[in-house]
């Protein structure tokens, strides 16, 4: 079976110390623990990078080789066309989540480009959200 891939952006290498009262204490370890336990049998690439380019690497190997995306693109949400472009090719689910509730924070976060491509967006649930977007993401996949 092909894999689901989640990706994760700049910065969230720092979960569980990078500003605990935004982003929670739990380490991105922890979170692809819970990724993992969600995904039970089927396979799962689990990914974090600061660099766009890496991301956008990532994106093309899904496309080639994935059934499912998770992408927590972080900075790289509000202005990277790169990453975009690459989503747009991608023919199977796309879930982009945000730890935090984007919508509730600066103006510079409102307004992501990857939501223009993404079938769903999570928003605010912190790292739950992974779990429960790695189950969503199975039950729309083409078995
Ligand atoms: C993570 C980041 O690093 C920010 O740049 C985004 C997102 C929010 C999150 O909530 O997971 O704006």
């Amino acid at each position: 079976m092909k894999p689901v891939f989640v990706i994760n952006g700049p910065n969230l290498n720092r979960l569980g110390k990078r500003e605990p009262e935004i982003y929670g204490r739990t380490t991105l370890a922890e979170i692809e623990a819970m990724c993992r336990e969600a995904a039970g049998a089927v396979p799962l690439r689990f990914h974090q990078s600061n660099a766009e380019h890496q991301l956008v690497d990532w994106v093309h190997e899904a496309i080639d080789d994935g059934c499912a995306i998770l992408i927590n693109p972080a900075g790289l949400s509000f202005r990277s066309i790169p990453l975009l472009d690459a989503l747009k090719m991608f023919p199977g689910p796309i879930v982009e989540l945000h730890i935090s509730n984007i919508h509730r924070r600066e103006e510079i976060y409102h307004h992501s480009l990857v939501s223009k491509v993404a079938t769903a967006v999570i928003a605010g649930l912190g790292a739950s959200g992974y779990p429960l977007a790695v189950r969503w993401l199975l039950d729309h996949i083409d078995s």
